[in-house]
């Protein structure tokens, strides 16, 4: 192992601003405490503060008492940033000041120190010196994980969420449903979940379970003391196999639907003319609706081939209005750019195309867009032909091609102001293990993670590459697979 010596601004994603000053790092000793501002937000505050006493403990064995008496760590609300996520972070040899506008700030600010200290670690430990001044570029930074061909229970889903969020990603997109399996609970048609959810689900059969609604609940509030938005994707009109499996009503023909546990895509769709579909949809998006505090639900939208055009356009016309019905804005896979969108839509680009004219169009219109170029963004490709896990038809992706790309030059029409955010997609046909969903998001999410929250002018490869190899002995202490991508020289 090499031995570097960190920079304050040494972390994932590059902050906006640094100013190092190796001279006054700060000693987090054995008396060391944190201090919490208690006027403004008291309990959001105190929240953050617990979780960065949590990781000074575990670093140092020390103590790391909070008060609101003393301690040489103040961490406190200010106005006046100019960014509800954003923060400043000064790092002197006499303390340590963190502020922010919301206790989102002040949780993206423990990320940067979280990364500045070991993952475990007993005696002192300092903090490098300097001041950071950041804010993310764009406000949707995110990670879809595919719980329908595979399902991952509740507890793997809430360590998932520990090893994404220290990246800034601030949205977990959950793809609930598809021709494999139906992974929420729906107490109106139970048969979603008891049928579609059971024995023999998922790719091969070997992915099967679901969430109850509580379950889910518990999910979305645990992502939500990390800052972690959960958007909820019911995949409709197409890849709706498991619906139609467990209440027959819902397919063409009105009689048994077999169960599929092939990968096959495209071949399935609601009936498009029949009344029944939207009572199905409604309550459907009126539960999963009621269960979200999330401002965002994904109705999915790809890859309807075995719906005609006309049947999309009068589909997607219908159920759009819906989802505001119930106070959700609407994301969808980018086919559904095909229907002229109602303000606040969100058309989620994730092809491998130079240029998309519904997605330009919906730009034009004001809609924004998030980026998921699929042969950029797509934690499901495998790195290079030999890749155990993962699929190709996007190509190959290592971490350098994950990180080369921006997503303001990606698509004409679809410049920076339109551009919401990006999000990394891993769909889970040939993912068995929690272990094979790491293998496959480290350490490519964090160059997604980057692009996500850095500003253009901080993006640097060879930084960037020098920064990640740091990353490999914290992901081991903390029991997480990576990629060992040749690509970078590991620590
Ligand atoms: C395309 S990306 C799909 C998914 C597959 C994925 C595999 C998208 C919107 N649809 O149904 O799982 O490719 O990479």
């Amino acid at each position: 192992m090499r031995e570097r010596t960190t920079g304050l601004g040494d972390v994932i994603p590059a902050p906006a601003e640094v100013w190092s000053d190796p001279a006054g790092g700060f000693l987090v000793g054995a008396g060391t405490g944190i201090r919490i501002d208690t006027t403004g937000d008291a309990g959001g505050v105190a929240a953050v503060a617990e979780q960065l006493a949590a990781l000074l403990r575990q670093a140092t064995g020390h103590a790391i008492p909070v008060s609101d008496i003393a301690g040489e760590i103040v961490i406190e609300l200010t106005n006046g940033l100019g960014h509800s996520e954003g923060y400043e972070l000064t790092v002197a040899r006499a303390g340590v000041s963190i502020c922010a506008e919301t206790p989102a700030g002040l949780f993206a600010a423990v990320q940067t120190i979280r990364q500045l200290v070991p993952v475990r670690g007993r005696g002192d430990v300092t903090i490098p010196g300097g001041r950071i001044a950041d804010r993310p570029r764009f406000a949707y930074r995110g990670v879809m994980l595919d719980v329908a061909r595979h399902h991952f229970p509740p507890d793997e889903v809430k360590a998932y969420i520990d090893a994404v969020a220290p990246f800034k990603i601030n949205h977990l997109h959950l793809h609930l449903t598809d021709d494999q399996g139906w992974r929420i609970e729906i107490k109106s048609w139970p048969e979603l979940t008891t049928v579609g959810g059971g024995a023999g689900t998922g790719v091969d059969g070997a992915g099967a379970g679901f969430y109850t609604q509580d379950e889910y609940a518990d999910l979305v509030a645990y992502a939500a003391t990390r800052f972690v938005t959960v958007v909820p994707e019911i995949d409709m009109p197409g890849h709706v196999n498991a619906a139609q499996a467990a209440y027959p009503e819902l397919a063409a023909g009105r009689a048994a639907v077999a169960p599929r546990t092939d990968r096959a895509v495209g071949y399935s769709s609601l009936v498009i003319g029949r009344e029944r579909t939207y009572a199905f949809v409604e309550d459907v998006l009126r539960e999963v609706a009621a269960l979200t505090p999330g401002p965002y639900l994904h109705i999915g939208g790809d890859e309807a081939d075995a719906t005609t055009p006309a049947d999309y356009r009068a589909f997607m016309t219908r159920v759009l209005p819906l989802v505001a019905r119930y106070g959700k804005r609407a994301i969808g896979w980018h086919d559904m750019a095909a229907v002229d969108l109602p303000p606040g839509a969100v058309p989620q680009y994730w092809r491998i195309e130079a240029t998309d004219d519904g997605v330009a169009r919906a730009a034009a219109g004001g809609n924004q867009v998030i980026m998921s170029p699929a042969d950029r963004t797509y934690l499901d490709m495998k790195y290079t032909a030999d890749s155990p896990l993962g699929l190709a038809w996007a190509g190959l992706i290592d971490v350098d091609r994950a990180y080369d790309w921006d997503p303001a030059d990606r698509l004409p029409g679809v410049g920076e102001a339109a551009v919401l955010g990006v999000e990394a997609a891993l769909w889970s046909e040939t993912l068995r293990s929690m272990t094979d969903v790491q293998l496959m998001t480290f350490p490519r999410l964090p160059a997604i993670a980057e692009i996500g929250w850095s500003p253009r002018t901080a993006r640097d490869w060879p930084s960037f590459r020098r920064r990640l190899a740091a990353h490999g002995p914290r992901w081991t202490a903390q029991g997480i697979a990576y990629h060992r991508s040749p690509k970078v020289d590991w620590d």
